[in-house]
């Protein structure tokens, strides 16, 4: 079995959390698996696929390029993965993800016919993203949720252990009604729940290779894109004297960035700070928006005292201003916590470019 799926869905949704717990399950009950984590940025490491490495998933990355754009690139990672005995790769897409199922099914079926068999087209979303669709709010990105969900045959509802059982099977019957030509099934990448129906969803299910009804023109499309900054920061932390917490480090980062972003009225989908000391011990923290509480999504094991940092944001603020902030934060809390700092790599632009 070749099989490969795409995972799309906003930013912060889960797809990473997911592909890990996915690929890992997956490998262990049914056949070998693989991910590879797909972004934008030139000449860098994604914290997503660091991550994955980190926590020794079969993983790989393609950065440059969406994987819309180069089949080329994508076959032939695919083929090696089959080539090494994986029955299962799965990959994200970068950005908003809408137009995946055009650009990557649609593209790869038409430039490689029969090479590869395409598993459902899999779009997460979280509650809090169901909770806006419901609540007819979410501004320019509730365009792109409903975008996402009207490209999916398989709707993933993530972080399941965020709902009481009432509220999981009221979105669960919100989405099967308002997306009636995909599947919806519940799971938490965190703890696991939900892994096998998914396994199987994917194993045993095919692409519906459809061609939604969605205005990739529509302002709010536009608009999103346009406010959208991706931003790429690789540097090293040195402690001058004894160690430090690691942990606290990175989320102090994450609590500044944040109120520096809220202060100026701008908005933060997902900002990943991922650290590594050069013997493995890692941390990791998240941020998913001005408003919402920052997740110490893992913490450091063992004090710090040498760090390897990647930091990846996507905010709706104009890119000089975003790194003005990424900046100072980074300045002056590694200061408090008297870190000598090497950047080894930054980049970052506007998606509407
Ligand atoms: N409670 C809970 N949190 C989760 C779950 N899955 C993921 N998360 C958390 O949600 C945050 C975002 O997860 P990611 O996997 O990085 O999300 P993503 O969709 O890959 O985000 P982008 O790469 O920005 O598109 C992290 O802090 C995760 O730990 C889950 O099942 N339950
Ligand atoms: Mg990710």
């Amino acid at each position: 079995m070749k099989k490969y799926a795409v995972f799309s869905g906003f930013l912060g949704s889960g797809k990473t959390t997911t592909m890990m717990a996915l690929t890992q399950y997956y490998t262990k009950h049914y056949g070998k698996a693989a991910m590879i984590s797909n972004d934008l940025g030139e000449g860098v490491t994604l914290a997503d696929h660091r991550l994955a490495a980190l926590s020794g998933v079969n993983a790989s990355e393609i950065t440059d390029e969406c994987i819309c754009f180069c089949h080329d690139v994508l076959t032939e990672r695919l083929n090696g993965y089959y080539d090494a005995g994986c029955e299962l790769v799965l990959s994200d897409i970068p950005g908003f993800g809408v137009g995946a199922l055009e650009h990557v099914y649609h593209g790869l079926s038409k430039d490689y016919p029969g090479q590869f068999q395409l598993a459902p087209f899999t779009v997460l979303i979280e509650p809090r993203s169901v909770a806006l669709l419901r609540g007819g709010e979410g501004g320019d990105m509730a365009f792109i949720l409903r975008a996402q969900l009207m490209e999916a045959d398989l709707i993933v509802l993530n972080k399941r252990d965020l709902l009481t059982e009432e509220e999981l099977a009221a979105d669960l019957a919100w989405l099967g009604e308002n997306y009636p030509q995909a599947r919806a099934l519940a799971i938490s990448a965190a703890t696991g729940a939900g892994l096998d129906e998914l396994s199987l969803a994917l194993r045993e299910g095919e692409a519906s290779m459809r061609h939604p009804e969605i205005d990739y023109e529509d302002a709010d499309l536009q608009n999103a894109m346009d406010q959208l900054t991706e931003y790429y920061l690789q540097y090293r932390a040195e402690v001058c004297c004894n160690d430090f917490d690691g942990t606290a480090y990175l989320a102090d980062m994450a609590r500044r960035v944040q109120a520096a972003l809220r202060d100026g009225g701008f908005e933060v989908p997902h900002l990943k700070l991922l650290a590594w000391e050069p013997e493995g011990d890692f941390g990791k923290v998240d941020l998913l928006g001005v408003d919402r509480p920052i997740e110490l999504t893992r913490p450091f094991e063992r004090p710090c005292t040498d760090l390897a940092v990647i930091l990846n944001a996507n905010a709706s603020c104009p890119a000089a201003r975003l790194d003005e902030i990424i900046t100072e934060a980074v300045n002056s809390v590694s200061k408090d916590y008297q870190l000598e700092l090497a950047v080894f790599k930054k980049e970052f632009f506007n998606l509407g470019e």
